[in-house]
């Protein structure tokens, strides 16, 4: 731990807690430290030991489940995810590098270059504020490994359950607006970006991650570059100052710690772009085996999905009293089209209630109230539909070298006594 706990032991020499750390702790935990003059001699307060259940980064919800924490890896357990915008305090953690240490909010900017702009343009962030137009949506932030866990043979990488998803509401301006202020070339056929975080190395020349999209998922209208998030500055583990969001595809595109997007007359070729990185065989494979780079295909729109958001796995409901289910689902670049639910193991299906999107790539709420025959044990399981009528599979979907795309059904074990 950095500042006042370094080095010097916890207590003076009369076994008293140091002074200045009970401040030291207290700014820490984000909360005065009350009877610290209570405190017995030697105790090592909780929340400074090992596995501190208070580690997380700052601001965010106790039971997020920490999947590693350098860089961090942090999920949402599903039923955190209950409401309709999520908030930041319970928004899911990838970094592939280290948060960026100091900020320079003033001296911001933001570069617009690559083979394909007409006139390569800085832009210093309260200019984009000012010269455009302000957009708000809701957009749907999944990591091409939500579900990884699932994958048999074990696949390297986040070993993420069912939690490396989000659903806020993003401020900023359309990405078109800026590319088309500045010119885009005939030939323009991807983009590709560029943050200020470092290489977990130390190496700042080095980008941790610069992913894309082609321009014709760039150029959609709910692309933005995001100063805000559900109304407040974009905190800074998630990309203060400038982000950009695209919803419906791998969150691994929306590039926090924004500076740079050049616009390309290839296929974007920046570090997690090659080799498996958010790729899928393009042909069906067996399980475990070596998939040559060649037939490898990226990522695009994620596949449909659902949660199951109320109650909590485990619960416990009363014989002759029906359950309340609730939760979200989406589906990439479509909508979802019908939410079902089953208590038999697949066998008949029950149909939700399911509302339309907020704005096109906002996650939709289903809710279905049903009954259970007779006291004992039950899963529920739930199923999406997307537009197009592709479901999600009960078992687990194709097995791929990343672990990416899993997308079945989410299950919670229900017991009525
Ligand atoms: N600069 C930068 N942007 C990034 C990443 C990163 O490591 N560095 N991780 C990406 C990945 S893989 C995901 S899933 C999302 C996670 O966003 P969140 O941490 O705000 O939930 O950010 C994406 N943008
Ligand atoms: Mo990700």
């Amino acid at each position: 731990m950095a500042g006042p706990f370094d080095n010097k032991p916890l207590w003076d020499r009369r076994g008293f807690l140091r002074k200045s750390l009970v401040g030291a702790f207290s700014a820490t935990l984000g909360t005065q430290i009350v009877f610290a003059e209570n405190m017995p001699r030697w105790h090592t307060p909780l929340a400074l030991q090992a596995d501190n259940p208070l580690s997380l980064p700052a601001g965010k919800h106790k039971d997020l489940i920490i999947l590693n924490d350098r860089p961090w890896n942090v999920e949402t357990p599903p039923h955190l995810l209950d409401d309709e915008i999520t908030p930041v305090d319970k928004m899911f953690i990838r970094n592939n590098g280290n948060t960026p240490e100091s900020i320079d909010l003033k001296n911001w900017t933001l570069t617009i270059d690559g083979e394909s702009v007409k006139k390569q343009t800085i832009f210093k962030l309260s200019e984009l504020k000012k010269k455009f137009k302000p957009y708000t949506y809701r957009l749907v932030l999944e990591c091409g490994g939500n579900g990884r866990s699932g994958y048999y043979p074990i696949t390297s990488g986040n070993q993420w359950h069912e939690g490396g998803v989000s659903c806020a509401e993003w401020t900023g301006v359309r990405l078109r607006d800026v590319l088309e202020s500045v010119g885009i070339k005939d030939d323009a056929i991807y983009i590709g970006y560029y943050g200020k975080d470092v290489h977990l190395s130390g190496d700042s020349s080095k980008p941790v991650i610069s992913r894309g999209v082609p321009i014709r998922k760039a150029l959609e209208e709910e692309t933005l570059l995001a100063w805000a998030l559900n109304g407040q500055d974009i905190p800074l583990i998630h990309g203060y100052p400038l982000r950009l969001v695209i919803g419906g595809w791998p969150a691994s595109v929306s590039g926090k710690w924004l500076s740079r997007i050049s616009i390309r007359n290839k296929e974007h070729d920046g570090p997690k772009m090659e080799g498996h990185s958010y790729r899928v065989p393009a042909h069906p494979i067996e399980p475990g085996s070596k998939v040559p780079d060649s037939e490898l295909k990226i990522i695009e729109s994620m596949p449909v999905k659902s949660v199951i958001t109320y109650p909590k796995s485990g619960a416990i409901v009363p014989e002759g009293k029906p359950l309340e289910l609730r939760g979200h689902a989406w589906a990439g670049d479509l909508e979802v089209a019908a939410m079902q639910v089953s208590i038999d193991y697949g066998a008949t299906w029950i149909t939700c209630n399911l509302r339309k999107p907020h704005n096109r790539l906002a996650w939709q709420q289903w809710s279905v109230t049903i009954p259970f025959p007779k006291k004992g044990y039950y899963e529920v399981w739930a199923k999406a539909t997307d537009s197009k009528g592709v479901a999600q599979p009960m078992v687990i979907p194709a097995w791929n070298p990343g672990g990416y795309l899993n997308n079945a059904c989410h299950r919670i074990a229900v017991k009525v006594e």
